[in-house]
């Protein structure tokens, strides 16, 4: 019954789109992927539109080449097939084959690795940035921190923002950047070079961003670098681009380049807003207020593993709800989510050691306070986890 139902809408979506119209309302993203959209995105920096051109360049060399050489094969069967009485010529060792087939070749790869190369080496010059802005791919969000130059000090998580409703039920009427939109976008000043510094804190990830033309490996333990001098003011959208587990589709990139007022607006604003979230590590905290930051810690980085529920994935990510670590001797729990695990789970715990003792103070509390838990030690002050580290 359920298959039939999903076989018959299937075969409405088919006519529909045979039909030249969309069975839901799809719209462009707003500067992510447009509807049927054949070629690549519309370039908002040089280094983008050089690929783009290059792209069409050697598309259009291929073709020729296609051409010139299904056309000759043509011809040659068709007009000097054995039933027009034709005599098969000989052409051993033939000077002038040999010259043609080394000269063209030779010049074909000269078109195309010389405005190649070109690009290529101007993509890795990162000298002489204005800011230069580190992403570090996490399981499975994007940090930022402003390195150097407008901005600097600034530093915060990119989450995904698509609610979990899209995602899970297939029925809820999806967002136009559905799966292309985050909490905290990175945010620029246009025409300045901006260089950003790509490493990761588990698993390979990688940075990229079509219409600014960057695409780098983000890797453990190294540092490499892109940059791109955006010339067009707009929301341009990316992913991550190496395949790095379970929600690899779930951690998107969204870039705001905007004017110089605007971006010396967000850096006050951000940096106001850093210096109210601050905790004061030595402070005391009650129980109640605990569990209400640690919620919020839970939801943005423990979620996409543990589930909201606690409850884990079966086989994959172990239970919190009744697990023996997190009602067990505090001291234990702190360890793990400090250092990670690797268990016998098919996808280890990661260490946390990246969050603030005060964040990883509540969320211990959290969850030692909620679901089915009753722990005994059922409260973590931040000066434990401040201890626990050294
Ligand atoms: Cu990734």
């Amino acid at each position: 019954m359920k298959y039939a139902k999903r076989l018959q809408s299937l075969m409405l979506g088919a006519l529909l789109l045979a039909a030249g119209m969309p069975s839901w309302a799809v719209v462009d993203s707003q500067g992510g992927p447009a509807v049927r959209q054949f070629n690549l995105q519309q370039p908002a920096t040089q280094l983008a539109a050089d690929i783009y051109q290059l792209h069409t360049w050697m598309l259009g060399i291929c073709i020729v080449i296609f051409m010139a050489v299904f056309g000759v094969m043509f011809y040659s069967i068709l007009k000097h097939r054995k039933s027009l009485g034709h005599k098969a010529a000989s052409f051993h060792e033939s000077t002038a084959v040999e010259i043609g087939w080394t000269i063209v070749p030779f010049v074909i790869i000269i078109l195309m690795a010389l405005p190649a190369t070109k690009t290529v080496v101007a993509m890795k010059d990162t000298s002489n940035a204005d800011i230069t802005i580190k992403a570090t791919g996490m399981q499975w969000k994007w940090g930022y921190d402003y390195l150097k130059g407008d901005g600097e000090g600034i530093s915060f998580l990119s989450n995904l923002a698509t609610p979990q409703e899209q995602i899970v039920d297939s029925s809820v009427v999806k967002s136009d950047n559905y799966l292309i939109e985050v909490d905290n976008p990175v945010v620029v000043p246009v025409n300045k070079k901006i260089r950003i510094v790509t490493t990761a804190n588990d698993v390979i990830h990688a940075w990229g961003v079509p219409a600014l033309g960057v695409k780098q490996d983000a890797i453990p333990g190294f540092v490499r670098d892109a940059w791109f001098r955006a010339n067009k003011i707009g929301t341009y959208r990316g992913q991550c681009y190496e395949l790095c587990g379970k929600d690899h589709a779930f951690m998107p990139i969204v870039v705001n380049v905007v004017s110089d007022a605007d971006y010396k607006t967000w850096v006050d604003g951000k940096k106001k807003e850093m210096a109210a979230n601050a905790d004061d590590p030595s402070k005391t905290w009650t129980i109640d207020e605990l569990k209400q930051r640690g919620e919020k810690v839970y939801a943005a980085n423990c979620v996409a593993c543990h589930q909201a529920n606690g409850k884990g994935i079966p086989n994959a990510f172990p239970s919190l709800d009744g697990s023996t670590v997190v009602n067990g001797p505090k001291a234990e729990q702190i360890n793990v989510v400090l250092k990670g695990r690797k268990t016998t789970y098919p996808s280890a715990m990661p260490p946390m050691a990246t969050l603030s003792d005060t964040e990883i103070a509540a969320v211990i509390t959290y969850t030692r306070n909620n679901w089915s838990n009753k722990a005994q030690e059922n409260i973590v002050q931040p000066a434990e986890v401040a201890a626990a580290r050294k």
